[in-house]
């Protein structure tokens, strides 16, 4: 039988296990990406694994996260990555040269290949035909010193498109729409693999709009095919020789296959506070809007700013709204400046941000309090931008422009879309921006003499102590559903300088739903948390699973994981329950005790369910484990760190 695009690439890259539907696999990576918020606790991972040099093909480290300098701390880490960079033979992107993923795409990203990023929305690499994956920190260390990535094998849905995008309905819409079908849980344990007609008509910069936002469907990853939009893509960018084609075979088979006619497609919007909650624009036009900023990995390439530009050109953005944009890259930025695009946007009113996260993540450009803010990025939760009450909606650029220009929600068709100098200008060829910005990789000998900058913000990364055998826990928190890492491990220009610094960060786990958390859980010693479906959806950020760790959370039981979070938790020890019966949820209360009893002959003993007693309650509830073997091994030995100490693969 013939084989999909993402079971191809795993194929190739197999090194144990069978590609079986649920079957346990470990793939080879051949390149790695890290981001500054998540990469200083990654190489002090990797620097504690005692080698000389990362044995990856391309590994690179970003810093476009914390980029807001309020003091000392961001410098620190941010010297810290440069330093550990030239160590190691890793490349580093500078603060201000752009976003990781749009950079990645631009510099890095080749068909074929296996990318493993320590941030969530690594898929985006997908738009070129790789297979790239979002993990934590310390999965991502593991790579670079050329471990295997261990996954089960995903489902692989295809996505077939038809016909071609109409009007302004845009890439941004096709997964917006794809959203609203399959929810922010449908997802989980599955690759999106796109096919079909309507796919040629999509640029690479389009495909991973759609691949990176996959992100949000909680699946593992996304990816298209890679054809002759790749080779352009790749051509214009100088790397053209690096182009190889890989296609579907005619006969392959997905497990499922959704279907969307980009003829029929409207500009769709995501309302408060979640990706999933998608709604056609028309439906909410004429709601007043108080901000509009256009960026972020998801939509801030150059067809995103020229889109942007050609619906603003010889307008003025509407006084009631503050509007921002932020090219993905110095790239992006540099040949908006010289396609005319720039000047487009400066002379709307638009306030140019920097090329990095900046208001994704709550760094800077926060909303009014309890302000309406349209947004082309991809996570809307609650109090993400920095604003605890405002109203976030996800659009593409085009209907973020309209909304800029009428200070309302619009319907982007209703404006006469101007032609941009863009096509001409492509046809040049893009001009990479200065490479002052891309530091390569020192040879060997200049790594060794390299000496690590250790500033005060850089603390060493607290060890897991490997739970009981038998014990008593306390359900310190009780959740409802689709809890993101952003309720558990919040983010923001506050507390993401700290990320360096877990005994500090730990005190900021689950603010947003109990500011005393911290206190109450270092005064139970040890303690469970009780969750419903969808739990730790969103980020890669481990430190959702490191603060909790280091304030004594021993077991998290829930109605089901989300895939990044879960395997956080496991390396980090902290066992990931799930309730056998879903109606159990209601079973347990904040304050009860729980207790569970042979915890190792459980874990050694490979069977999947566990009576667990609520003493508060005297009922006995069933709970499973569900997870690889590997997993097992891992829990046992208190973490992934100390499991890989004794010898473990
Ligand atoms: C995000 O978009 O939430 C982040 C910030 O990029 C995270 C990574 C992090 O928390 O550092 C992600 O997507 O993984
Ligand atoms: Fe940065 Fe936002 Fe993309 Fe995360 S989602 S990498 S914060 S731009």
């Amino acid at each position: 039988m013939g084989l999909t695009v993402a079971e191809k690439i795993i194929k190739a890259h197999l090194v144990d296990g069978k590609m079986e539907k649920n079957a346990e696999i470990a793939i080879k990576i051949d390149q790695t990406l890290t981001q500054d918020a998540t990469g200083t606790m990654a190489y002090l991972q990797f620097e504690s694994m005692g080698l000389d040099r990362v044995k990856t093909e391309v590994s690179v480290s970003y810093v476009d996260h914390n980029t807001l300098q309020e003091d000392w701390k961001n410098m620190d880490d941010h010297r810290y990555l440069q330093s550990v960079a030239a160590r190691y033979g890793i490349w580093f992107s500078r603060p201000g040269n752009g976003i990781c993923h749009q950079v990645h795409l631009e510099r890095f990203g080749l068909p074929g290949k296996t990318l493993l990023g320590s941030d969530s929305h690594t898929p985006t690499g997908g738009g070129l035909g790789m297979l790239a994956i979002g993990a934590g920190g310390l999965d991502v260390a593991v790579a670079m010193g050329g471990g295997a990535f261990h996954l089960i094998m995903p489902k692989i849905v295809g996505v077939k498109l038809t016909g071609r995008l109409k009007g302004a309905a845009s890439a941004k819409d096709i997964i917006l729409e794809l959203l609203r079908r399959e929810t922010v849980k449908g997802g989980v344990g599955n690759i999106y693999e796109y096919f079909g007609e309507g796919v040629a008509s999509l640029q690479v910069t389009q495909r991973a709009t759609i691949c990176n936002m996959g992100a949000e469907l909680g699946a593992t990853t996304s990816l298209f095919p890679s054809d002759e939009k790749t080779k352009a893509f790749l051509e214009m960018r100088g790397r053209g020789n690096q182009w190889v084609s890989l296609q579907a075979d005619p006969d392959a088979s997905y497990d499922r296959i959704i279907e969307i006619n980009l003829e029929e497609l409207k500009p769709m919007i995501a309302q408060p506070h979640s990706p999933d909650n998608v709604v056609p624009v028309a439906q909410i036009a004429g709601l007043p809007v108080d901000q509009v900023v256009i960026g972020s990995c998801t939509n801030s390439s150059l067809e995103d700013l020229a889109a942007v530009a050609s619906l603003v050109k010889g307008k003025v953005i509407d006084p009631r709204v503050s509007a921002g944009i932020a090219p993905g890259s110095r790239t992006t930025l540099l040949a908006a400046e010289k396609a005319g695009i720039l000047g487009e946007l400066i002379r709307a009113g638009f306030r140019i941000l920097e090329s990095a996260c900046g208001p994704c993540i709550g760094m800077g450009f926060a909303p009014k309090s309890g302000g309406v803010s349209v947004r082309s990025f991809n996570r809307n939760f609650e109090g993400r931008s920095g604003t605890a009450d405002a109203k976030v909606y996800l659009s593409s650029p085009e209907t973020a422009a309209a909304a800029a220009l009428t200070g309302c929600i619009t319907d982007p068709n209703q404006f006469k879309m101007e032609k941009s100098n863009l096509d001409r200008y492509l046809a040049e060829g893009i001009a990479i921006a200065g490479d002052g910005m891309l530091i390569p990789p020192l040879p060997l000998k200049e790594a060794q003499e390299v000496v690590i900058e250790r500033g005060p913000n850089i603390k060493p990364c607290p060890r897991p102590e490997p739970i009981a055998n038998s014990v008593r826990l306390p359900v310190l928190l009780k959740t409802g559903d689709n809890i993101s890492t952003d309720d558990i491990m919040p983010a923001g220009a506050k507390v993401l300088p700290l990320r360096s610094n877990i005994p500090e960060i730990s005190k900021y786990v689950f603010t947003r739903l109990d500011p005393e958390f911290w206190k109450r859980a270092q005064e139970a010693g040890s303690c469970v948390i009780v969750g419903g479906s969808n739990y730790g959806q969103g980020s890669s950020r481990e430190h959702a699973a490191l603060a909790p760790m280091y304030l004594g959370v021993k077991a998290v039981l829930v109605k089901s994981f989300a895939r990044i979070h879960k395997a956080n938790l496991i390396n980090y020890g902290i066992l990931p329950l799930v309730f056998s019966n879903p109606e159990d949820y209601e079973q347990v209360d904040p304050k009860d005790e729980l207790e569970l009893n042979n915890i190792y002959a459980f874990l050694e003993s490979g069977e999947s369910e566990l009576l667990i007693n609520n003493r508060t309650k005297q009922k006995v509830i069933k709970v499973k484990l569900d997870v690889d073997e590997r997993s097992r091994r891992i829990l046992r030995a208190g973490g992934l760190v100390p499991y890989t100490k004794a010898g473990g693969k």
